[in-house]
C-alpha cells in the first residue's frame, strides 16, 4: 500500500530522527531527504486512511491558494481556519490582550477593515503563484505560464512554479513550505492521452498535521491542472527537506503505526470548469474514503 511510504516515515523518525529544538520551541524529531510517489492514473486520491484526514479543508485552501489571495477572511468564509493560528499570534502580541480565537474570527468576517489591518497573512502562495511582483514592476502569474506552456510546449523542461520570493521573505505569515511545484508530461505522442506528472519540492514539513494535507491537496491540484490542459493525472512525488515530527504528537506517530492503511478513495471531478480559477469545492467527487478515526494534535505556531 503506498501509505507505508509515510508510514515509513514516521517509523524513521521515531527511531532515528534527530532530535532538536526547532523555531516554534516545541522541538522536533527530524531528518532531511524524504520522498513519495504516488501513482493517480487510475483516479487515486491519495488521502490517508491511518488518521481522519479533512480533506476538504486541504483542498480548499488550495482553492484559495489559486484564488491569489492573502487574507483569512477568504478562507473564513468557507469555515477554513487553519491558518489564524498566525495573525491571532500577532493581535495578541499587538494589542495585549487575550482575544479567544472565535472572537477574533468574528471579527475578521464581520468587519472588513479590521479584516485588512489583521487577518492579512502578507505575500504567501497565492500572491507568489498568481501575481509574483517583479523588479520591473509586472505582476507575473506563474500558475497561468505553466497551464500555457503545458498547452504549447509540453516537454519543456522550465515548467513550475516557485513561492521562495527572497525579498518579500520577511513580510510573510510563514516562509512558503511546499515550495517549487514542477510539471512533467509524458506520452506526448503515444496513444491515448499524456500523463500529467507534478512533483513538489518540500523545504520543511510537519509529518503529523502538514503532511496529511499537503499530498491531498497537490493531488488536488495535479487534477485541475491536468483536467485543464486534456491530459490525465500520472505521478505525484512529494520531496521533503526538513521532515520532521513535533516532539507533541508522538501519540500521533504511535497509533497510525498501529493502524493497517486502508485503500486510497478516488477521485473524480464532476465538471470541467472553463479555467483553473473556476473551480470550487462541490467539483470534488470523493469515493470509498475509508478511515481511521481522527487523532488530535496541537500546531506549532
Ligand atoms: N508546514 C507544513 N506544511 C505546510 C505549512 C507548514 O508542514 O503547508 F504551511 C509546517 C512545517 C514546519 C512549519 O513545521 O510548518 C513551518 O516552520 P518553518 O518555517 O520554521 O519551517
Amino acid at each position: 500500500h503506498p501509505e507505508h511510504q509515510y508510514l515509513d516515515i514516521i517509523r524513521h523518525l521515531l527511531e532515528k530522527g534527530d532530535k532538536r529544538i526547532d523555531r516554534t520551541g516545541v522541538g522536533t524529531l527530524s531528518m532531511f531527504g524524504a520522498m513519495m510517489r504516488f501513482d493517480l492514473s487510475d483516479g487515486t486520491f491519495p488521502v490517508y486512511s491511518t488518521k481522519k484526514v479533512f480533506w476538504k479543508t486541504a483542498v480548499k485552501e488550495m482553492l484559495w491558494f489559486l484564488t491569489g489571495q492573502t487574507n483569512i477572511q477568504s478562507l473564513l468564509r468557507e469555515n477554513v481556519r487553519i491558518w489564524t493560528d498566525w495573525p491571532l499570534a500577532t493581535y495578541r502580541k499587538a494589542t495585549g490582550t487575550q482575544i479567544s480565537q472565535e472572537e477574533f474570527e468574528a471579527k475578521i468576517l464581520a468587519d472588513d477593515d479590521f479584516a485588512r489591518q489583521w487577518g492579512d497573512l502578507g505575500p504567501v502562495y497565492g500572491k507568489q503563484w498568481r501575481r509574483w511582483l517583479g523588479a520591473d514592476g509586472k505582476e507575473y502569474d506563474q500558475v497561468a505560464d505553466v497551464i500555457e506552456t503545458l498547452r504549447k510546449n509540453p516537454s519543456s523542461r522550465r515548467m513550475l512554479f516557485h513561492a521562495w520570493n527572497v525579498p518579500e521573505l520577511g513580510q510573510m505569515a510563514l516562509h512558503p513550505c511546499h515550495m517549487t511545484y514542477q510539471f512533467y508530461a509524458a506520452n506526448l505522442n503515444g496513444e491515448g492521452q499524456p500523463r500529467l506528472s507534478l512533483m513538489v519540492n518540500q523545504r520543511s514539513c510537519d509529518i503529523g498535521l502538514g503532511n496529511p494535507f499537503n499530498i491531498c491537496q497537490q493531488a488536488a491540484l495535479l487534477a485541475m491542472v491536468a483536467q485543464q490542459v486534456d491530459m490525465v493525472p500520472g505521478e505525484l512525488i512529494w520531496v521533503g527537506g526538513d521532515t520532521h515530527l513535533y516532539l507533541d504528537h508522538q501519540h500521533l506517530a504511535e497509533t497510525v503505526l498501529e493502524r493497517e492503511p486502508r485503500p486510497f478513495p478516488k477521485l473524480r471531478l464532476t465538471r470541467r470548469p472553463a479555467s483553473i480559477d473556476d473551480y470550487r469545492i462541490e467539483d470534488f467527487e470523493v469515493t470509498g474514503y475509508d478511515p481511521y478515526p481522527a487523532i488530535e494534535a496541537p500546531v506549532a505556531v
